[in-house]
């Protein structure tokens, strides 16, 4: 069985966002989602997430396509979770490209989809202030 991993805030969940998780489900036969959690996401600079991480999970639970969900909680958590869960793929948004390629020491094929273009969070909490 291929398992794939990709990562996310995923705040208030968008077309981007589906697309993206339904390519990744796409590369393997099982998808783990790591929804990242609400201090490691301040501690990252993401500091405007509007959604709580029991709401983003909730969201991405609703997409249909993770097989399971787990909470990121650190920043070298990707490779402690590719080594436990047993992990073929690491996928993620090409706005990404090139930046995970050290994970392919853990012996993890490395992929980064294409980003769903005109859409973001930032542009929904832009719309939502009209
Ligand atoms: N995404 C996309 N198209 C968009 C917006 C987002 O394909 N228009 C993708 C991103 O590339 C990412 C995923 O959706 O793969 C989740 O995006 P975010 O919630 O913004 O999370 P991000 O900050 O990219 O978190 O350490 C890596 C992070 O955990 C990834």
């Amino acid at each position: 069985m291929k398992k794939v991993i990709t990562y996310g805030t995923y705040d208030l969940l968008h077309q981007g966002h589906i697309n993206l998780l339904k390519r990744a489900k796409e590369l393997g036969d099982y998808l783990i989602v790591g929804v990242t959690n609400d201090s490691f996401d301040r501690e990252r600079g993401k500091l405007n997430v509007r959604n709580n991480v029991l709401e983003r999970v909730d969201a991405v639970k609703a997409t249909g396509y993770a097989d399971q969900i787990v909470i990121e909680d650190y920043v070298g958590q990707k490779i402690d979770d590719i080594q436990k869960y047993n992990v073929d793929i690491f996928a993620i948004g090409s706005d990404w490209e090139g930046k995970f390629d050290f994970l392919k020491e853990e012996g993890v094929a490395v992929v980064y989809l294409p980003r769903t273009p005109e859409i973001s969070t930032t542009q929904i909490k832009q719309e939502l202030h009209k």
